[in-house]
């Protein structure tokens, strides 16, 4: 438990995106305003292969990006599959805030942005280039997305991947956010469960919030977010919230659930947060008003 305003995120590049959160939550500004900003810390992050600019592409050589947002009256906004734009989450919140819409994809997600001011650009890095051209050598695309696992080995360089956010300010009002570059060298026009409402985020201000990481397949299979929200109006902790969700998904498909990872990270309205992983090597980050810099490791069933 801790005092509000508190922000949590998933993985070890939560912290960086909590600090920026932190300046606008400590100043008493809404969740909604520090979840973006938030959010657009790793999407910027050069270093950072699998959210926002230098995110891996699809097989195609293509980068398409995801992200969500939702505030504390049930609204939302959410891009999916969208090119040549570097911050998705602002482009989440302009479809939220500037059209009668909840989630513009593709071309349609691009062109709205550049209509709103923002930059078109290729999103492609260098680094990115070079890592789908080796990818491409032995290239097999596996719906058991071994690649993903790999990602989350402890100690693994590319140990984090999607940012989920969830946030509560002064007011005790709940916001959250999810971002990704989805899974590397996934099938062009793959969608994952982070821009989906419900999969990859959910917030209701009576109860709290829910966020996920990992193959997104099988969260929207199991309509993940908004299970552990509703888990935790039935009274669950939000650990325990969490663990559920994840047992769902190994109940369903033991055999998938052991060769992937799927974590759900939440809090509640008291401020109280949890997480919850199929495989070690989850971890996530909080800050409040004691600490701004706290990273948890998660528990996991394996
Ligand atoms: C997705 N959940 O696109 C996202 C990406 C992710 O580990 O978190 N990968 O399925």
């Amino acid at each position: 438990t801790a005092g509000l305003p508190i922000i949590i995120s998933t993985w070890d590049f939560g912290v960086a995106a909590n600090q920026e959160a932190w300046k606008i939550l400590s100043k008493g500004g809404r969740a909604l305003d520090a979840i973006e900003a938030g959010a657009r810390i790793p999407e910027a992050d050069m270093k950072n292969h699998t959210v926002g600019r230098a995110g891996y592409p699809d097989r195609d050589g293509r980068v398409t990006l995801d992200a969500c947002i939702m505030d504390e009256f049930g609204n939302c906004g959410s891009v999916a599959a969208m090119e040549d734009i570097a911050h998705p989450i602002s482009v989440a919140r302009l479809v939220m805030e500037k059209t009668p819409h909840v989630m513009l994809v593709g071309d349609g997600a691009t062109q709205f942005a550049v209509e709103q001011g923002l930059k078109r650009e290729k999103l492609l890095t260098p680094e990115s280039y070079a890592a789908w051209k080796k990818w491409l050598k032995t290239a097999k695309y596996s719906p058991v997305l071994n690649i993903e696992n790999q990602q989350h080995r402890p100690g693994s360089k590319y140990n984090h991947d999607t940012i989920g956010m969830l946030a509560i300010d002064a007011k005790g009002n709940i916001s959250g956010g999810c971002t990704t570059s989805g899974m590397a060298f996934k099938l062009h026009g793959r969608v994952g469960d982070s821009p989906i409402i419900g999969a990859g985020l959910y917030v209701d201000n009576e109860v709290g919030g829910a966020t996920s990481t990992g193959v997104g397949e099988e969260v929207i299979r199991n309509v993940g977010s908004f299970l552990v929200v509703e888990l935790m109006r039935q009274g669950y902790s939000p650990e325990d919230a969490c663990k559920e969700a994840v047992n769902r998904i190994i109940k369903k498909k033991p055999e998938t659930a052991k060769q992937i990872q799927v974590g759900f990270l939440a809090i509640n309205k008291k401020g109280e947060y949890g997480a919850y992983a199929i495989q070690e090597g989850f971890s996530f980050a909080v800050c409040d008003d004691k600490r701004q810099d706290l990273l948890i490791p998660g528990k996991s069933f394996y």
